[in-house]
């Protein structure tokens, strides 16, 4: 077992990524959360950082090592869209990447392990509203697939090997630190940073598809709950199920409005469209709920009132008022 407390994050100049890092720095200092991605970050920071391929299982290992990493945060994937731009791309980021961080969990490396999971995981034939955690999954996208083969390898590293990995099914989310890297779900954070900068949106979904989505800070919380909590309560080692906000376009866009009289959209939905239709409308998270306590705490109305603040604040910009 691993005394320390170093905790590190790969994948961290992502969209979950930057908002993480900044949670765990709060949480434990910023000298404890080492920050790790393929690229290198705009901005050093206030924490450590290193430059890091999570496909490098040997790099990974020296890290590990080096600074005495107990827990980690597994974020780097391929995500759906642009996955479906480079199946084998995203496959081997995907899947060889979780592998490697799992092999090393396995030799005792460190401690504990988070990895995401997604809504993708669902596919045409899972029920639509409400969706169960034990529902069918019959993913048509590859970032699906790779997600629902990294949580069948999640749950068998913990029954062989007993590895200590925790997992979420996390919905669209929906922050202002960072931009979303090549989701489905893009559109809910790509419309605000529009309103905000004075611009009409054109919508790559069609006005009525409703999705499963979160606000970031309901996210971060939740993940960093599952982390700590009593690993005797948690039943399920492959992914829980998380219930966010449901909404469509035109509702974002209606609540968005309100705020910004003159804000406009129109919709032009492309190859998206036919992921989106795949995916649930609703998450049922009891399983959640109950083995860690699980509650969400945004709504619609309070997302948009937040992300219009902190965006207005990071484009200068004066938000009207009606
Ligand atoms: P992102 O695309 O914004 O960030 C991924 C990061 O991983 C990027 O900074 C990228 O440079 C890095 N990366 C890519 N290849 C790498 C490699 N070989 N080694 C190290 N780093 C590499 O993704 P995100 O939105 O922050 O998502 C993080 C995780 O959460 C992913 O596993 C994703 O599937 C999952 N997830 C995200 C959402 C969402 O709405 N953002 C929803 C469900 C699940
Ligand atoms: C995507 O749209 O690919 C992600 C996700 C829901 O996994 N945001």
């Amino acid at each position: 077992m691993h005394s320390s407390k170093n905790i590190l994050v790969i994948g961290a100049l992502g969209q979950i990524g930057q908002d993480l890092v900044a949670a765990l720095r709060e949480k434990h200092g910023a000298d404890k959360i080492i920050a790790s991605d393929i690229r290198l970050p705009e901005d050093t920071g206030n924490g450590p950082f290193v430059k890091l391929d999570v496909l490098d299982s040997n790099q990974l290992r020296e890290a590990i090592q080096s600074y005495e990493i107990a827990e980690v945060y597994h974020l780097a994937a391929i995500l759906s869209a642009k996955g479906e731009q480079n199946p084998q791309l995203a496959w081997d980021i995907n899947m060889k990447g979780l592998l490697n961080v799992l092999d090393l969990a396995k030799v005792g490396l460190f401690n504990k392990l988070f990895w995401p999971s997604s809504i993708a995981v669902f596919g045409p034939n899972s029920p639509k509203d409400q969706t169960p955690q034990y529902a069918g999954t019959d993913p048509t996208t590859i970032y699906g697939i790779s997600k629902l083969a990294g949580e069948r390898w999640c749950e068998y590293y913990h029954q062989k090997y007993g590895v200590d990995v925790r997992s979420i099914r996390y919905p669209g989310l929906i922050g202002y630190k960072g931009m979303p890297g090549g989701g489905t779900t893009d559109y809910a954070v790509d419309i605000y940073h529009s309103a905000v900068q004075g611009m009409d949106y054109s919508c790559f979904l069609n006005e009525a598809s409703y999705l499963p989505m979160m606000y970031m800070e309901d996210a971060i919380r939740a993940t960093i709950e599952l982390m700590e909590a009593d690993p005797n309560r948690l039943s399920i080692r492959s992914s829980y199920n998380l219930g966010g906000i449901s909404f469509s376009p035109r509702e974002i866009f209606q609540s968005i409005k309100e705020h910004f009289e003159g804000f406009e959209i129109s919709f032009s939905p492309d190859f998206r469209q036919g992921i989106a239709d795949s995916w649930p409308r609703s998450i049922d998270d009891s399983y959640a709920r109950k083995d860690w306590d699980w509650n969400p705490t945004y709504d619609l109305k309070k997302m948009t009132e937040e992300m219009l603040n902190h965006l207005q604040e990071k484009y200068k910009v004066k938000v009207p008022s009606n």
